[in-house]
């Protein structure tokens, strides 16, 4: 009862999401009823996905394995589509109020898929959802221009329909080459209008250079786009401090940080995606009472609290808000801050931060 009514209340509160993979927040259900269909088809066998699917805890590598599994029960036009559509739906619906969205751009010649093909799939999803207004398009309104605070806030004759900002991050695969990942910049540079916000660097951490990536991702910063780093989900001092001297606009994770990570992460400010479900079901971190959030929290260094892979970690962001809230004692006015803070980690426009601000105070004074 007392857990039903902590659940309902973090639904109803305003929230943003910075850390969440397309392919990762695909619904359980989704994800079954498409391996079922290629399984029906002979493409794959499908008990041994459904094993691979239900089982709970997964260290980091069978993680990717597993979305390895995902991608070829995903990567095909239409069902990009749908599964944005309903992540973005889903998301929505638990008062996510802006979303940054990230998805590594897939070529595959066998269904006469390219990168853009596949980004051109996950918009058309974007432009599916039905159940919320979907603002995408950054506006640049400039800082004299009025806000439309009418259609977000819900103040005016109470029939303004509920929105979400939705941003997109192109991921680059540490998979892929130099020229691959210089695609995927270019790809994002041409696709700015359409709400691509930004360029992630992530996949599975033992794999791949941080020098592979480094021209294509200075290259996208010259030309104004922001910049995530999975960063440190692995023990890799060197790559780590890398990855800090470039300043990024965000890191996400920081698992593996040494002192010197620490003091170095601490001094730039560069504000970190916790994704505490996620460190805990990969094991990356033991218990959730020595996760590194507390640290970064008493410090008051900019954290934001993310989901990563909702789908695959049978997870929420007003989860991850109760688990933080329960697992490190912060009653519901320091969490509503740390909520409300996150807006000042967004890659969008300040015109978007001032609309959201609005919803907060919106919402605070409800509240109160
Ligand atoms: C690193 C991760 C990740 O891009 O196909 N991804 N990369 N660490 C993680 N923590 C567990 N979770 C997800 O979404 C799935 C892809 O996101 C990255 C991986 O590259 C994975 O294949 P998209 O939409």
């Amino acid at each position: 009862m007392e857990k039903q009514r902590d659940m309902d209340w973090w639904v109803s509160i305003p929230k943003v999401e910075l850390h969440a993979h397309l392919n990762g927040s695909i619904r359980g259900s989704t994800l079954l009823e498409l391996a079922r269909g290629l399984g029906e088809k002979g493409t794959i066998v499908f008990s041994d996905v459904e094993h691979a699917i239900l089982k709970d805890d997964r260290s980091l590598q069978e993680v990717f394995k597993l979305f390895d599994l995902i991608h070829i029960v995903t990567t095909d036009h239409k069902i990009l589509t749908r599964i944005t559509q309903e992540v973005v739906e889903d998301f929505a619906a638990e008062n996510v109020v802006y979303l940054e969205l990230r998805t590594t751009p897939k070529r595959n010649d066998l269904i006469g898929m390219s990168k853009r093909s596949y980004m051109e799939a996950v918009v058309k999803g974007l432009r599916a959802v039905t159940t919320v207004e979907v603002d995408l398009a950054p506006r640049d309104l400039g800082p004299g221009n009025p806000v439309n605070s009418c259609a977000i806030t819900d103040l005016c004759d109470g029939t303004a329909r509920k929105k979400i900002y939705v941003r997109l991050l192109l991921s680059i695969d540490r998979r892929e080459t130099t020229a691959s990942a210089m695609e995927t910049v270019e790809l994002a540079l041409e696709m700015r209008d359409l709400g691509v916000a930004g360029i992630d660097l992530s996949g599975n951490p033992i794999v791949g250079e941080w020098a592979t990536f480094l021209p294509a991702l200075k290259f996208a910063r010259e030309q104004g786009l922001s910049i995530t780093l999975h960063c440190g989900e692995v023990p890799n001092p060197v790559e780590i401090n890398a990855m800090l001297d470039f300043l990024p606009g965000r890191i996400g994770h920081a698992c593996f940080f040494g002192e010197e990570e620490w003091r170095k992460l601490k001094s730039c400010k560069i504000p970190v995606e916790i994704c505490l479900t996620s460190n805990i079901r990969t094991e990356t971190i033991s218990s959730v009472d020595v996760h590194h959030f507390v640290d970064l929290y008493n410090a008051e260094h900019p954290t934001v609290l993310c989901t990563d892979d909702s789908g695959v970690f049978s997870t929420s962001l007003s989860g991850e808000y109760i688990l933080a809230s329960s697992a490190f004692g912060l009653g519901r006015s320091e969490m509503f801050r740390l909520a409300r803070k996150a807006i000042e980690f967004i890659f969008a426009d300040d015109a978007v931060k001032r609309e959201l601000g609005e919803i907060f105070e919106s919402a605070a004074r409800k509240l109160d």
